[in-house]
């Protein structure tokens, strides 16, 4: 494993807000934490402003000190109970040398994709000290901002998720390319995967040591592939980076979430991974889920995103629903089950951001309610 920067300043100390990681590592909390997926974005006037001052998305993440602004400015409007770093999963291959770009209204594109058996044999996991200090400046800035306030997540792209873009050269709608690479060439792709993986774990491991409180996968596409090939072409190389990722930091436990979006039919082998929770999208029913996990993680999820259009009520009546659905976190024995509310996918750039404070006032003072109820 590199040897990672050690911490300038005592790291070990728990936020002051420790809820999230309370309920990730299955520890009782006084109320159920929240926060979303892409909590900093473009429904925020104050994110697009920041974005036009940098210039551009890309131009915004590879700032430090932009990064931290906006990492920071869903947490000064709304109570939430993390901060998550701003940044891309893409910043990985951009820093295997594949150049990414972003041409607007398509999306993320890379100048150099992966195809050819001569590319593959290119690859290498990038020293994330050498040529993304820019994110390890970013943690290290934020952490300082938020001044033992919240806990600060980070995060990678699982090395699946990764690979389609690589291979395919940027979204896409039906993985034409990175499927023929899967059933022409699986030894292309196991290569890939196999430097993706190790990229990665070392990507995940310099956060932590740069401060990160938690740490999500993103595994954002596994869900195209076919029972089977789930296994051995996402699951198989999200093992081998939490197996790789580091648990403590000064004797601090440091919890690690996996989200495999459309993962609901693999629950029992997600699990199985070794991670302290698992992120779920909104198809999968928490109740059962959480009878299919048992004791192995804690879960995180899911409302529907576009159910923040719906109005104060609907916002309310879906809180209401989730957190029923989960039921009381403790047990009849006495232990924790944990559960953070979260959505079960990004925030649509559209979202009033009015909705999120009915959303987070709700999750916080309902979930008190159920706790005393259930007591
Ligand atoms: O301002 C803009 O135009 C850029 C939109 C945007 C934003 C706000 C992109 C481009 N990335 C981000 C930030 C981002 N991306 C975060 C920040 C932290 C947060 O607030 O949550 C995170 C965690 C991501 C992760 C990410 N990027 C994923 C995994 C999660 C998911 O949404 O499924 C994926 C697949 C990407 C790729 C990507 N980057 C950007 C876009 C528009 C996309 C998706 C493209 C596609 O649909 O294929």
């Amino acid at each position: 494993m590199r040897q990672c920067t050690p911490l300038p300043y005592a790291a070990a100390v728990r936020p002051r807000n420790d809820t999230l990681l309370r309920a990730l590592l299955r520890q009782p909390t006084p109320y159920t934490p929240i926060w979303l997926m892409r909590q900093a974005g473009r429904y925020l006037p104050e994110y697009n402003a920041t974005r036009s001052r940098a210039g551009s998305f890309l131009a915004l993440a590879k700032s430090p000190d932009f990064a931290t602004e906006v990492t920071l400015q869903p947490i000064e409007r709304y109570p939430l109970d993390a901060a998550i770093l701003f940044s891309d999963i893409l910043t990985v291959p951009d820093a295997m040398g594949l150049g990414l770009f972003f041409s607007d209204g398509e999306g993320p594109r890379f100048e150099r994709p992966v195809r050819s058996e001569a590319d593959v044999a290119k690859l290498a996991a990038p020293d994330p000290e050498l040529s993304l200090t820019y994110v390890l400046d970013a943690v290290r800035q934020i952490r300082r901002a938020l001044d033992g306030r919240l806990p600060l997540i980070g995060f990678a792209g699982s090395p699946f998720t990764l690979a389609c873009y690589m291979v395919e050269g940027g979204s896409t709608d039906d993985f034409r390319t990175v499927k023929t690479m899967l059933y022409a060439r699986p030894d292309l792709l196991h290569r890939i995967l196999q430097v993706n993986a190790e990229a990665v774990a070392d990507y995940l491991n310099a956060q932590i040591a740069a401060g990160v409180d938690a740490v999500m996968i993103f595994d954002t596409w596994g869900g195209v592939l076919a029972d089977g090939a789930f296994q051995r072409f996402s699951l198989a190389y999200l093992r081998q980076v939490i197996d790789r990722l580091l648990r403590t930091r000064d004797g601090e436990r440091i919890p690690s979430i996996v989200f495999a979006k459309g993962g609901g039919l693999w629950l029992e082998e997600l699990a199985d991974l070794g991670s302290d929770a698992l992120g779920l999208d909104w198809t999968v029913s928490l109740a059962k889920a959480r009878a299919r996990v048992g004791r192995r993680c804690a879960l995180q999820g899911n409302m529907d995103p576009m159910a923040l259009f719906g109005g104060e009520v609907a916002i309310c009546a879906e809180v209401r629903r989730l957190l029923d659905d989960f039921g009381p976190p403790q047990r009849p024995d006495g232990g924790w089950d944990g559960h953070v509310f979260n959505l079960g996918h990004g925030l649509s750039p559209f979202t009033p951001p009015e909705a999120i404070s009915v959303l987070v006032h709700a999750v916080h003072s309902y979930s008190r309610q159920l706790r005393a109820l259930a007591s």
